[in-house]
């Protein structure tokens, strides 16, 4: 039988309807800003989040660093959440490429305060580094796809406003959480200075990530993208992708979100293991009688497939192709396997 996989929800492949959009795009040379469908996308895109322009990248560590290298300079101090995206998963890329230092503090379930936020705060003095720029994750990743509501972002912005600090928001899944809530994806967002969001996450698409902000920065931005090998050609065909995506695949988020809850009671049921309630589509398990990898192999014996995120964490993702037989399977596999 074919394997349940919930190692990722970037482990969807392209449906029919995907397919047959990418098959039928309009293109041209999205270097000489000549493609189309590519405009098409980033000016959606711009719009849900609110913004006056946006830019197609091929992922969404990329997208991440380019608004981190636009929005610093070198020496700068980045506060960000200790288990975020950028710090564990990136490569060290923003020290790499921006020659910026993350300030990583611990946020229970991910999300940065308002306090934190102030904590940042020094008196000038030419002697030390500050921090410049704050990184939000919504959802956050590693802490179990938590949402931070429009009213926490709105306290945790305005406090970095008042900080004089600038605001990226690594949305990558920035449409889970707007499910989650309810509310647009816009009101998550507001008052940041850039975002970044992932199309190829729980929309399903084969490739691309998009950073949104300001006209003058996305001009910035476009410079930087060329600089990391990010300019691409007939990119339509990926963006036909995204915009069929944006039309069919938001609403059904909220599918994914029941079933990673039936996933996170089984999980809770183990012996030995602590897991998250989900809020969105991620289960993250903590386990306190055996090694996640020695689970994780255990689980793929009996044909679901999780992540060992570290020695202790497990992770598992619904997504698009994880029905809800597919889901009763690996909780069957999670009760014989964690008793
Ligand atoms: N996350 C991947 C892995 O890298 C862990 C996953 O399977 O979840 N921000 C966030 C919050 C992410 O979760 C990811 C991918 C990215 C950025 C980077 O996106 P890509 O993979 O497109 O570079």
């Amino acid at each position: 039988m074919k394997p349940i996989d919930l190692r990722s929800d970037t482990v969807t492949r392209p449906t029919p309807g995907m397919r047959k959009a990418m098959a039928e795009a309009e293109v041209g040379d999205d270097v000489f800003g000549e493609d189309p469908s590519v405009r098409r996308l980033e000016d959606r895109v711009a719009d849900l989040l609110g913004f006056e322009a946006a830019l197609f990248v091929p992922s969404g560590t990329m997208g991440n660093a380019i608004a981190i290298r636009v929005l610093t300079e070198r020496g700068d101090e980045v506060l960000v959440e200790r288990r975020s995206h950028v710090v564990r998963y990136e490569l060290s890329a923003m020290s790499v490429l921006s020659g910026v230092m993350p300030r990583a503090v611990e946020a229970p379930d991910g999300h940065l305060t308002p306090a934190q936020v102030r904590e940042a705060v020094a008196p000038p003095a030419y002697y030390k580094s500050d921090v410049s720029l704050v990184v939000l994750e919504n959802t956050h990743n590693l802490a179990g796809g938590t949402v931070q509501d429009v009213a926490e972002t709105r306290a945790v912005i305005a406090a970095a406003r008042d900080a004089g600090f600038r605001v990226h928001v690594d949305g990558a899944r920035i449409w889970n959480a707007a499910v989650a809530l309810g509310e647009p994806p816009s009101a998550l967002v507001a008052g940041a200075d850039t975002v970044m969001t992932c199309l190829s996450k729980g929309l399903g698409c084969p490739v691309g990530s998009l950073v949104a902000s300001s006209r003058e920065r996305i001009e910035r931005a476009r410079r930087v993208r060329k600089l990391l090998g990010g300019g691409m050609r007939q990119s339509g065909i990926l963006a036909a992708a995204g915009l069929w995506a944006l039309d069919e695949a938001v609403d059904r988020l909220g599918e994914d979100h029941t079933r990673a809850r039936r996933l996170g009671e089984a999980l809770g049921r183990g012996r030995g293991v602590r897991a998250t309630r989900p809020q969105t589509n991620i289960v993250v398990a903590t386990l306190e009688d055996r090694p996640a990898p020695e689970v994780a192999a255990a689980l793929a014996e009996r044909g679901v497939l999780a992540i060992a995120m570290d020695a202790r964490t497990l992770r598992l993702v619904t997504h698009r192709d994880v029905g809800d037989s597919d889901c009763t399977r690996a909780v069957e596999a999670i009760e014989a396997t964690l008793g």
